[in-house]
């Protein structure tokens, strides 16, 4: 099946990890090898050859010199190459799915729901190709245009993480592409198959209207990679998706440019059930929230705050739940969770899991790695106190800590307690709380959601979160000015000059 898989999107056992355009994929070998593994099984997938320097250097230059070309084609022009992307992805999205189910273990549904995601990122950014719109400002002065245009940045490289192998890649490049700039990919390691099919359908759909250089991909392990491309002023602007720590680094090196970045860090979403809400109608969302793509989402829930009357009640509703949900082999769409990624991602649950029992935590459901071939771990409920530590860490797996609280104003303060603030959400009827939610005093996230969980947030709006998330926001909305710079532009076309601010100089 696997090789079968691979056929049908143009990739062979062995693949070459970097491509300017379609003719060109390198030819080192000497760098030595990445192995993509199926992480149901822990078994090869296949191997592909690291980049080295000269590789990187080459698509820097490629990048650069064609985006003195893009930059000049008109942006609806841009935009019919990103809708002949969009179109190509509708062609291969069910083999595309399979390849990211495959690769990172997210289930088949979710993987086909991820190459819908960058379907829905071609289309917007289709619509976006005649809506880069300026402002135009009331001038002071007599005779004089005040406006403001948006010019593409330059090179923009993005770093994408396992958890969203390729819909992450579409919120920044089909946005990064149609503003105007080229875009080098440093996918994460783990899923370099997934980002050279998507670059093979790049390289087609960009030979067909003549192009070469707008999309770029370098596979590599090495982190003194993204060091360096977060130190090359040939970068306009770097998008890291990744965990906070390594983002704080990325930070670091690219401020001392004083280049751009979009920064995507962890997060540790928590959820609260208002008191006397309908549990029956909440707790589906609760649970996709918490345990699809194996809590390995950057929106999962990993905290539930339930008022002090429903905390039981909501307890012996919520084990039936985790106890009847199929985990196992992501491609069969019978099963809703997937495994991990790898060995340390099990280790790591294993590890929150003894912490969580010293701190006097208990294992509602769940709390085990699977004993059997690949990297699965039981979608895990823990009743805990919120001021234990492990309640404060991000673990990149399945475990919700359940928590009580007694007024809506504390449960707003422990829900704020977090260091990190991407999504949130309040489940509830009462108009006032939710309206509480969602103002300056409510949720402090870059996402607050009512009545529905903290994932599955739709392209539209622009996604991203506050604190040690980063503060960055991608995808839709007005997020496309990061892509670009501002130019403010001030016309004359009278006779007689005029100063700004009332100065008078005569000569
Ligand atoms: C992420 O959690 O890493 O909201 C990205 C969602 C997806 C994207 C999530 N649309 O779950």
């Amino acid at each position: 099946m696997t090789a079968a898989l691979l056929k049908s999107l143009n990739l062979s056992k062995k693949n070459a990890g970097a491509s300017t355009g379609m003719h060109w994929w390198s030819k080192t070998k000497k760098s030595g090898e990445i192995i993509s593994y199926n992480p149901s099984t822990g078994q090869p997938i296949a191997a592909i050859y690291k980049i080295n320097q000269v590789d990187y250097e080459y698509a820097i230059k490629e990048a650069r010199v064609a985006f003195v070309k893009w930059r000049d084609v008109p942006a609806p022009k841009r935009g019919e190459v990103i809708h002949a992307i969009g179109m190509a992805l509708r062609q291969y999205k069910r083999a595309l799915g399979r390849l990211v189910s495959l690769e990172m273990g997210k289930s088949i549904q979710e993987g086909v729901g991820e190459v819908q995601e960058m379907i829905d990122m071609a289309d917007f950014a289709v619509g976006l190709s005649r809506m880069l719109y300026g402002k135009t400002m009331p001038s002071e002065r007599i005779d004089h245009r005040l406006c403001e245009v948006w010019h593409p940045l330059g090179i923009v490289s993005v770093v994408t993480a396992f958890n969203f192998p390729v819909a992450v890649w579409a919120w920044n490049a089909l946005i990064a592409a149609v503003c105007g700039n080229t875009v080098i990919w440093k996918p994460s390691p783990k899923t370099s198959l997934a980002a050279i099919a998507v670059q093979h359908i790049c390289n087609r759909v960009c030979h067909q209207f003549g192009y070469r250089g707008i999309f770029s991909l370098l596979v590599s392990d090495e982190t003194e990679l993204v060091k360096n491309m977060a130190s090359d002023n040939r970068i306009a602007l770097l998008s890291f998706t990744g965990s906070t720590e390594a983002g704080r680094i990325v930070n670091e090196l690219v401020a001392k440019r004083l280049g751009k970045s979009i920064l995507e860090l962890s997060g540790n979403n928590g959820a609260i059930i208002d008191k006397g809400t309908d549990l029956s109608r909440v707790l589906s969302a609760v649970a996709f929230s918490a345990m699809g793509t194996a809590g390995q989402r950057c929106t999962t829930l990993r905290r539930l705050f339930v008022h002090e009357s429903d905390y039981e009640k909501c307890i012996d509703k919520l084990i039936p739940i985790y106890k009847q949900i199929k985990i196992g082999d992501p491609l069969n769409k019978k099963n809703l969770v997937g495994p991990l990624i790898d060995k340390s991602a099990v280790a790591a649950f294993e590890k929150t899991i003894v912490i969580a029992k010293q701190s006097g935590g208990k294992i509602l459901s769940g709390g085990k790695a699977l004993k059997h071939p690949g990297y699965f771990v039981e979608p895990t409920l823990i009743k805990i106190n919120h001021d234990c530590d492990c309640v404060q860490q991000e673990t990149f797996a399945p475990i919700l800590y359940i928590m009580t609280y007694q007024t809506f104003e504390e449960a707003i303060l422990l829900h704020n307690a977090s260091c990190y603030g991407l999504s949130s959400a309040l489940f509830t009827n009462d108009l006032a709380h939710a309206e509480w939610f969602l103002s300056a005093r409510g949720s402090d996230c870059g996402i607050a959601n009512i009545n529905i969980g903290t994932s599955g947030a739709e392209i539209g709006g622009a996604f991203g979160g506050e604190k040690s998330t980063g503060g960055g926001r991608e995808a839709g909305s007005d997020a496309w000015k990061a892509y670009m710079r501002r130019q403010t532009n001030t016309v004359y076309w009278g006779q007689t000059l005029t100063f700004a601010q009332g100065v008078k100089f005569a000569v």
